[in-house]
């Protein structure tokens, strides 16, 4: 079942109503750009149901977290990426500002480390 909330900013990209650059899709997630790419890929793989980060995701369906990680990973190697990083702000402490589980898919640079 999917779940949606009138003004969640991915909810309204889910269904069509704020436009996205999608560049993969399951019948569970969605895979767009970031509007702010960081690195030369950059794309946001969602679930279609609303959770408001990706622990709650993982406690609704563990299946449906399946589904945002291997879509993250469909898109890395369609991306061509060697290596990439998957990010998951969890709580404004962390810089989570969209309150809809999302992964960041982030590659094609080099990527360092404390996160860079
Ligand atoms: P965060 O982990 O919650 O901070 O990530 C939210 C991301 O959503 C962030 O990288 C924004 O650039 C991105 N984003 C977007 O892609 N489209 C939008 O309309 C808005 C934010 I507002």
């Amino acid at each position: 079942m999917t779940e949606t909330v009138a003004d969640c900013l991915f909810c309204r990209i889910v269904a069509g109503q704020i436009p996205a650059t999608v560049v993969a899709e399951t019948e569970h997630s969605l895979a767009f750009r970031d509007i702010d790419g960081q690195a030369p890929t950059h794309v946001l793989v969602v679930p279609r149901r609303h959770v408001p980060d990706a622990v709650s995701l993982a406690t609704a369906s563990a299946r449906e977290l399946a589904d945002v990680v291997t879509l993250a990973a469909r898109v890395a190697a369609e991306e061509g990426l060697e290596g990439y990083r998957l990010v998951a702000n969890t709580g404004a402490a962390a810089q989570q500002s969209v309150f809809h589980a999302h992964l960041h898919v982030l590659g094609g640079r080099e990527l360092t480390w404390p996160p860079g």
